[in-house]
């Protein structure tokens, strides 16, 4: 093995710290209303991201990592709408030689292999060579280790909405690993958002929350003895229910590295780098793990301060239901996007059932929440929380991930009477404007029979992903209505036949690429796949987003116009290693005016 990469190592109090968060101070671009245009003479921001191992102490624990730039998270990427975002990969990482490995690109592979995923930003899609193309049979961009690069260059829209997006890798395979590993980070789009007077005198605290998985290495000579590493060996899948790891149904005892769906014998959450949770198998509770309260930050504000928060739930898999003790949170905004005025949600001092979710904001994997508070005039100490759910087959303990400490000063600021509105998505699209209505159903099935390699099958519309395939395809400047679909685990047979949407047991986050949608509406969903007591959203209620959670037993209808960007791209399961191991699809966004096939490509 190659000596690996100690560029850019960061051990300091014990945990391994960001330093990523850019504090530059940028001139927003006022957006000019109604237009989708981009502006390639506008300013270039130009960064560059290299994968790379970084070594280094969590919480006491020795860990060796996979970094952007070799800290976790990744550089913040700051840019304006109309910028061109100038991205240069490098992958300093290893070689891993999975050529012998069994089963199809549905199982981990070319852990890493990897290339860009700029999440949530309405650009060009990314993920297949070359950029934008619209050929089906397009493969997906894989940088491989020991210096593969690749140079990606965005055209921001002059109207993309400011707000908090993210990066993280997609490279079909290696995705779940890489991010799991610390490969993920934030992309500010500062705009006229940052311009409303009240918001401009608020500070902006950003919270950037993802998970580490980590198993013992299993070669001490490399990585040191009692490193603590993720680094899967095929076909080796970690085994929940009896805390091995198996080959071939083998259980191998000497080995400790296996692909997991979210049991790792020790995981961390990490708030901008510094852990404030672990996690520890357990035995006797496989799908309930140990959980620690670690140290978490203090925010200080003065009685009646108005402060604005905009987290990241960069996790693969962690769903987070948060309230704030005895602060109302002024929600302004999704996923990047500023609802046209706030919307309040009351406060609460204790968790609520987590199906209560106007009480609380509920992040799905990928999701970026924006919301204000108004320090309470009680001055204290208050608890920003995490409520234990159960919306998932791991159970997910509650916690504290940040304490709001309000002194004795007072600093009355206002809450804003007025947000910008965002031209990309308001107004909402008419219902006359829907050409059609596509169903996408999230099912799985237990034991594995598609990819039995994994053991389990995650499927959409019950198939695995193909990378060769496009399972959809839509046409630029139309809108179309999907309904998004997570049936229950099946109680009893329909008229004595196997259910056909199989056996899914927990909820997914559904995210697509380059067009964020509307959350028009929700309803129950029963095993046959059939809805009942549909909800529809008033315009005040509708949300933007680019990844919604869909709860096991509920379907979600979205609302999406194909505004600007034609090409091959993806949408998936947010929940990585169900990503990895199937649930994702490919879908082709052509126009009209030119012929499907290999030749449109932009
Ligand atoms: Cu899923």
């Amino acid at each position: 093995m190659t000596e690996v990469s100690r560029r850019g190592f960061l051990a300091r109090s014990g945990s391994i710290l960001a330093v990523g968060t850019a504090a530059t101070a940028l001139n927003s671009n006022n957006a000019t209303a109604g237009t989708q245009t981009t502006n390639p003479q506008g300013p270039q921001k130009n960064y560059t991201l290299t994968a790379q191992w970084v070594e280094g102490k969590m919480d006491g624990t020795p860990v060796k990592l996979r970094a952007w730039n070799g800290i976790v998270p990744g550089p913040m990427m700051v840019a304006n709408p109309g910028d061109t975002l100038n991205v240069e990969i490098v992958n300093d990482l290893t070689p891993y030689d999975s050529s012998q490995w069994k089963g199809d690109h549905n199982v981990p592979h070319d852990l890493n292999s990897t290339n860009l995923h700029v999440h949530g930003l309405e650009v060009t899609p990314h993920l297949f060579e070359p950029l934008g193309t619209a050929d089906p049979h397009a493969p997906m961009i894989s940088i491989p280790p020991e210096g593969g690069s690749k140079s990606y260059s965005f055209d921001i829209p002059i109207d993309q909405p400011p707000g908090l997006f993210w990066y993280h890798p997609h490279k079909h395979g290696s995705t779940a690993v890489q991010a799991v590993s610390g490969m993920a980070g934030g992309i500010l789009i500062k705009g006229n958002i940052d311009e409303v007077p009240e918001i401009a005198a608020a500070t902006d605290n950003i919270m950037v929350v993802q998970d580490i998985g980590l198993f013992l290495t299993d070669n001490p000579e490399k990585d040191g003895a009692g490193t603590y590493i993720y680094e899967p060996k095929q076909n080796a899948i970690w085994q929940t229910f009896d805390s091995n790891v198996t080959i071939d149904g083998e259980v191998q005892k000497d080995l400790n590295g296996g692909f997991t769906t979210g049991d790792y014998p020790i995981r961390y959450f990490l708030m901008n780098g510094t852990p404030f949770f672990k996690e520890v198998h357990n035995p006797k509770k496989q799908n309930a793990p140990i959980g620690t309260q670690l140290d978490v930050p203090t925010y200080t504000f003065a009685q009646g301060e108005v402060a604005r928060f905009r987290m990241l739930n960069a996790n693969s898999d962690d769903v987070m239901p948060i309230y704030l003790q005895g602060h109302d949170l002024h929600l302004i905004g999704m996923d990047g996007v500023n609802l046209p005025k706030l919307r309040t949600i009351p406060a609460l001092s204790s968790p609520t059932p987590v199906e209560s979710t106007e009480y609380q904001l509920l992040l799905a994997p990928a999701n970026r929440t924006e919301f204000l508070i108004k320090a309470n005039a009680k001055p204290g100490t208050y608890e920003l929380r995490q409520s234990p759910q159960e919306l998932q087959f791991l159970i997910s303990e509650g916690r504290l991930l940040a304490k709001i400490v309000i002194t004795e000063d007072v600093k009355d600021m206002a809450l804003p009477a007025e947000l910008p509105i965002q031209t990309r998505h308001f107004p909402l699209i008419p219902d006359e404007e829907v050409v059609k209505t596509r169903i996408i159903e999230f099912g799985m099935q237990f034991p594995g029979q598609a990819n039995p390699t994994v053991g389990i099958d995650f499927f959409i519309n019950n198939q695995l992903y193909e990378e060769l395939s496009v399972a959809n395809t839509v046409i630029l400047d139309t809108a179309e209505d999907w309904v998004i679909k997570s049936p229950p685990h099946p109680t009893t047979n329909v008229n004595g036949h196997a259910m056909h949407h199989f056996d899914n047991t927990e909820g997914h986050p559904f995210h697509i690429h380059v067009n964020s949608f509307e959350i028009i509406a929700t309803a129950d969903v029963g095993p046959d796949g059939v809805a009942t007591n549909e909800i529809r959203y008033t315009p005040d209620e509708i949300l933007i987003q680019d990844t919604v959670w869909v709860p096991m037993g509920k379907q979600i209808t979205i609302r999406q116009k194909y505004k600007q960007w034609t090409g091959k791209a993806v949408y998936h399961c947010h929940i990585l290693p169900h990503e990895d191991t199937g649930m994702m699809q490919n879908l082709l966004i052509l126009d009209s005016k030119l012929k499907p096939g290999h030749g449109q490509t932009k």
